[in-house]
């Protein structure tokens, strides 16, 4: 019996991640102290705040903020005297000198801190883009690599009633052996990105749970609840009053419970996406949430939501902020584009091509709009270099943290578009395997290869399809292959029985130029790709799901063409300005006769 509960909990509780001790997800109900606003700043295009002039780390960087002590000593650097960035927010569209910028930059705070007894305090990063390390009061407290998911370092025994200094050091240059890699299509946006914050919790406290109802089933809930402290083994009861739930467990000598129970619950889902207040009390804590329950599986090549096929009606995303361009990172910003996304007729959104601040998955939870989120496995990344999988695994298990509990997200993509090798399937496997060991409830998917078998013919038959659920195919017939037209003689092909998405199809529009649907950048040649692709895809039998690219032009370093692209990409079915192009109504149309 012993061996048999030792088992079920190897099974139903996979692995508490990375940051063991720490807080990992941003709960909700506990005490925060914002240090958002405007933090002092020095740019440091040669890192000298880090290294010496032999290259070696330096014990005397700008991380500890010194200052003269005397009228003679040299200190060459001054935070109070240098100017400041806001954050939440990056470095490029704040200042026209750091628009291009790729390097360092020092972030400076201060703040007072009166901490209660028996408490805990942790510093906590909703994202800095690419690499920071962390110090407080002048003592290193911990590095973080990867621009889109948080992180958090424990300060109780540092944190000084008065006078403290946070001093982050953010380096955003690209690297070959980095994740993603030299090359993307999106603006590589620097800095303290998304929202920081002090958060304080009991001594023991609740440091991370899964609730969701178990794959395949609609009334039994699984999961787990993991203490952190050291009075680890205590009871816990996990509460729905709405659904009439009250089960209580208890938890293990490493301050883990598997919880498992029934429940007669309300499903979300797009067209009603309810949510429930869940208590998870422990003796020394309690956290409150707002969770979903709904089931998401495939059957031959149906997705089915509660038990019933569903038709994914998407389109892509970038953390592109909406009208202002930069980094978005607020709740605000969210709604904005979950919004357009909903007018458009959406019922899914992909949120492209690294996980999005959180404020995009709460409110996509909130207005019923199913989530495909991904890490920057992107185009040609170092297939072999251990320190690459490491990395990209690590990125992979803090998106899953986050965002677990989120009845929204019904699919986590491990890639985009990456070249056949045998080295990409063996580190494409790993990440698969290493998701569903994380979460058994959700789809996988990737967008893949495909490729031409004769002139009119499509075939989907990348290897990596046999590990995946949901197949995913970025095409851009009308574009960069072929035109319009080419789409009407396409067949699709499949070796597989699964569900395909089409992840990306579309082409660029300057909106307000106009031409015939001949004439490359105009709005109506956009338009003519989308009633070719339209008519395609409604052909295709085993397609269950399409999110065109893209919602909204987004910055890319890779589009200069001047007075058409200007540094953005334009296949936004809307401008950076929020104007509606042509064939944002030619999508919209279908959605709506598919609802
Ligand atoms: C793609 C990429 C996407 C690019 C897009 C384009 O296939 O996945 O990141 O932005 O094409 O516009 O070329």
């Amino acid at each position: 019996m012993k061996s048999l509960l030792l088992l079920s909990l190897l099974v139903l509780v996979p692995c508490v991640r990375a940051q063991e001790t720490g807080l990992i997800v941003n709960s909700e109900g506990r005490k925060t102290v914002s240090l958002n606003g405007q933090w002092q700043v020095i740019v440091d295009p040669y890192e000298s705040g880090y290294y010496n002039y032999r290259y070696q780390p330096s014990d005397n960087g700008y991380f500890k903020n010194a200052k003269p002590k005397s009228k003679s000593e040299l200190i060459e650097y001054d935070f109070d005297k240098s100017g400041t960035l806001k954050v939440p927010g990056d470095w490029n569209t704040q200042s026209d000198q750091l628009f291009f910028y790729e390097g360092t930059v020092w972030y400076k705070k201060s703040f007072d801190y009166q901490r209660q007894p028996n408490t805990r305090v942790f510093v906590y990063f909703g994202g800095a883009n690419y690499f920071a390390d962390v110090y407080l009061n002048g003592e290193k407290i911990g590095e973080h690599e990867g621009g889109f998911t948080p992180f958090n370092f424990e300060i109780t025994n540092r944190v000084k009633d008065t006078d403290n200094f946070l001093i982050v050091k953010v380096d955003n240059k690209r690297r070959r052996d980095a994740v993603p890699t030299l090359m993307t299509d999106w603006w590589n946006y620097g800095g303290l990105t998304r929202e920081v914050k002090l958060i304080e919790t009991p001594s023991t406290f609740v440091n991370d749970y899964m609730v969701q109802l178990q794959r395949g089933s609609r009334n039994r809930v699984t999961g787990w609840v993991k203490l952190s402290g050291d009075k680890l083994n205590q009871k816990i009861t996990v509460r729905i009053p709405e659904a009439g739930v009250n089960r209580s467990f208890t938890t293990n000598a490493s301050g883990m419970a598997v919880v498992d129970f029934t429940a007669d619950l309300k499903l979300w889902s797009p067209d009603s996406p309810k949510l429930y207040d869940v208590f998870i009390e422990a003796e020394t804590d309690q956290v409150r949430e707002q969770v979903g329950f709904r089931s998401v599986e495939t059957r031959g090549a149906d997705i089915l939501l509660n038990g019933r096929p569903i038709f994914l009606r998407g389109v892509c995303i970038h953390e592109e902020a909406p009208l202002r361009g930069g980094r978005a990172y607020s709740r605000e910003d969210a709604v904005t584009l979950l919004s357009w996304a909903k007018e458009l007729g959406a019922n899914f959104v992909r949120l492209a091509h690294y996980p999005h601040n959180e404020f995009m998955v709460r409110e996509a939870d909130r207005m019923g709009i199913m989530v495909w989120s991904e890490i920057p496995v992107y185009w040609t990344i170092q297939w072999e270099n251990p320190e690459t999988l490491k990395n990209a695994r690590n990125q992979l298990q803090e998106m899953i943290a986050r965002d677990k509990n989120r009845a929204a997200v019904v699919i986590w993509s491990v890639a985009n578009e990456t070249p056949l090798s045998d080295a990409r399937l063996t580190f494409l496997k790993d990440l698969v395997t290493l998701a569903r060991h994380q979460d058994p409830t959700r789809l996988l998917s990737a967008a893949m290869e495909r490729h031409y078998t004769n002139p009119t013919t499509q075939m989907i038959d990348d290897p990596l399809g046999e590990f995946l659920d949901v197949l995913g195919c970025n095409e851009y017939v009308g574009w960069y292959d072929g035109l319009p037209e080419k789409a009407d003689g396409l067949e699709w092909k499949s070796k597989y029985d699964k569900p395909l998405v089409m992840s990306e199809f579309g082409g660029d529009a300057l909106f307000g130029h106009h031409g015939d649907s001949s004439t490359r950048w105009t709005e109506e040649y956009q338009e003519s790709i989308y009633q070719h692709q339209i008519a395609m895809l409604k052909k295709i039998p085993f397609l269950r799901g399409t999110s065109p690219w893209i919602l909204t032009d987004f910055r890319s370093p890779r589009r200069p063409l001047p007075n058409i692209q200007d540094f953005w990409n334009r296949k936004g079915l809307i401008s950076d300005r929020g104007e509606k192009k042509k064939a944002f109504y030619v999508l919209q149309r279908w959605y709506q006769e598919m609802r």
